[in-house]
């Protein structure tokens, strides 16, 4: 009997699951999660990110990351109940695209931790830059244009790279740090990604970064898998030296070091290289053959699908990634997802119930009431500026700002998705929202298809573990089919949420007006206006 270990950083906090394999029979033994602001106060975070004066920078702190793994560490060694002589190997997931940067004293510190002392009164000294940029940050917009330039044009960095450079990617992140700080990004030996240095931390050595996280770096050549000399020399000088080498998803790193041996009674278990959350995503919905795409409403909002071939959006706006399986998957990311709908239902004094009750009490369409859900600087389509736009939508209607906040969501992922040319039967939901019902109906009925949360709430996480174990296997020369890996273990929720009957064409009618109310924001088309008046007349304006 053997199990596995998950963890999954994601922006407001930490999470882990274990699984149990013995022989066919397969199931979760554990399962936590940890809250960034309310479990470590003392670093000020607010949902995760650090207090901040411009609203385009987004930091985190890789000191809360290390306490609070080591916090969940000790969790599963002292209250999860579980036999640690069985733990055979430990993965992980990370928010995607933050970095880690470390000075030459950080290989030995921590090759040679004391277990006698916490964590991070021991990595105080080993970074070069005290905060972690998050893949909230927007605010790379010249770095991302310059390297755009020096790669020839933004359809040759989608070419090369998977995706045009955003600026939340960590080379364009890199590159302002260069520039800001000269000499930190000289004394720097190595960037991490979160996920790297996560691995890092348990492997008391550097871990490599596998291709599903290094795609969101624009530093990768999508094809082959390898840094990409051109991209590195747009980025910043001698850059290759100081990131670590990519590596397939199933590396096994090391082991557990001696630090967490013997201050918590771990066994020196394989430590596999961590990935994004994402692509971690992917197998913990069960992506792993072609039919269902999963969305996954965290703090981000993202829709995935497995993809064979990096095949790049002609639109820009999504990214091609590598998958854990070795494969590729496509995804689009938007900014304004759980926070957005945080603060119209805080601006309402509602709770979340009463937020699913206003779903309830509305009218798909909405009466033709519309919301550009801007809240912050949107990924996608690319908003630099916050502003909410609010299309016969009285901000003071509580249950009409509900509807309309998710229901802008849920066509801006169905709209900006179209460029992967897949035709789902089924939408695999995941992520803190997703335990939401009504906000899942809304989901099938914009998109036409049957939605299923999962037994496992948290994807990543358990996608992770699954990573863990996929890792064992093949070390011990068995390979493992990814089919097999994730059965048993990714278990749809019944009843399935299905479209309510007769949706489809409203919807259809709605999503290609709310694609205009964008494209006339963003100064690229005319005023909705007489699209949305065509939609009341239609569908009418009641409640
Ligand atoms: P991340 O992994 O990005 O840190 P999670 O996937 O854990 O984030 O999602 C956290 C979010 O889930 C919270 O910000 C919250 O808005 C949302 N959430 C939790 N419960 C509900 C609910 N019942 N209805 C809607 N949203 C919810
Ligand atoms: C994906 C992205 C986010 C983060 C945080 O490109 O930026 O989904 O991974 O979860």
């Amino acid at each position: 009997m053997a199990v596995y270990l998950g963890f999954d950083l994601g922006t407001q906090g930490l999470a882990a699951v274990a699984v149990e394999v013995d022989g066919p029979r397969r199931r979760v033994v554990f399962e936590r999660a940890l809250d960034f602001d309310t479990a470590f106060p003392r670093y000020g975070t607010d949902h995760g990110v650090l207090p901040r004066e411009d609203p385009l920078v987004a930091d985190s702190s890789p000191l809360l990351w290390a306490e609070a793994l080591e916090r969940m560490m000790q969790i599963v060694a002292t209250e999860s109940g579980l036999d640690l002589a069985r733990v055979r190997a430990v993965a992980g997931s990370a928010q995607q695209h933050g970095s880690v940067y470390l000075n030459r004293t950080a290989a030995e510190t921590l090759a040679g931790l004391d277990p006698a002392q916490p964590l991070v009164a021991q990595l105080a000294g080993v970074f070069t830059r005290k905060v972690a940029p998050i893949w909230m940050d927007s605010s790379t917009a010249h770095q991302c244009a310059a390297i755009t330039r020096a790669l020839g044009g933004v359809e040759a960095v989608a070419r090369l790279t998977g995706s045009r450079a955003f600026e939340r990617f960590t080379g364009p992140q890199i590159r302002k740090f260069f520039e800001h700080d000269p000499a930190g990004y000289r004394r720097t030996e190595t960037i991490h990604l979160v996920s790297s240095y996560l691995a890092s931390l348990l492997a008391g050595k550097r871990a490599p970064i596998e291709p599903g996280d290094g795609a969101g770096m624009a530093l990768m050549d999508i094809a082959r898998k390898a840094w990409s000399p051109a991209a590195l020399e747009a980025t910043a000088p001698e850059l290759a030296g100081k990131l670590p080498p990519l590596a397939d998803s199933w590396t096994v790193v090391g082991e557990l070091s001696p630090y967490w041996t013997r201050r918590y009674g771990f066994p020196a278990a394989a430590a596999v290289a961590w990935s994004g959350d994402n692509p971690c995503s992917l197998v913990g919905t069960g992506l792993v053959a072609d039919g269902p795409i999963a969305i996954s409403l965290g703090t981000s909002d993202t829709l995935v699908a497995p993809m064979a071939e990096p095949r790049t959006d002609p639109s820009l706006d999504g990214s091609v990634f590598g998958a854990p399986t070795g494969s590729y998957m496509g995804l689009v990311c938007f900014k304004n997802g759980s926070l957005a709908r945080e603060r119209v239902r805080d601006a309402h004094g509602m709770n979340w119930d009463a937020f699913s009750r206003a779903l309830r009490a509305t009218r798909p369409g909405n009466g033709g009431a519309l919301m550009l859900p801007w809240f912050e600087p949107e990924i996608t389509p690319p908003v630099a500026y916050p502003g909410v736009r609010r299309y016969g939508l009285d901000a003071a209607d509580g249950p009409a700002n509900v509807r309309a906040v998710v229901e802008a969501q849920m066509m801006a992922l169905a709209n900006h998705a179209q460029w992967m040319g897949v035709r789902a039967k089924e939408i695999r939901a995941t992520g803190g929202a997703a335990a939401n019902r009504d906000i899942l109906q809304v989901m099938a009925d914009v998109h036409g298809v049957e939605v299923r949360p999962l037994e496992v709430g948290n994807s990543a996480c358990l996608g992770a573990a699954l990573r863990a174990w996929h890792a064992d296997e093949w070390r011990s020369g068995r390979r493992l089919p990814w089919p097999d890996v994730v059965a048993g273990f990714v278990v749809p929720e019944e009843p399935a949420i299905r479209p309510a009957a007769g949706r489809a064409p409203l919807y259809a009618e709605l999503r290609e007006v709310y694609a205009a109310a964008e494209a006339h924001a963003l100064g690229r088309g005319p005023d909705p206006g007489p699209l949305l008046e065509a939609f009341r007349r239609k569908y009418g304006t009641g409640r």
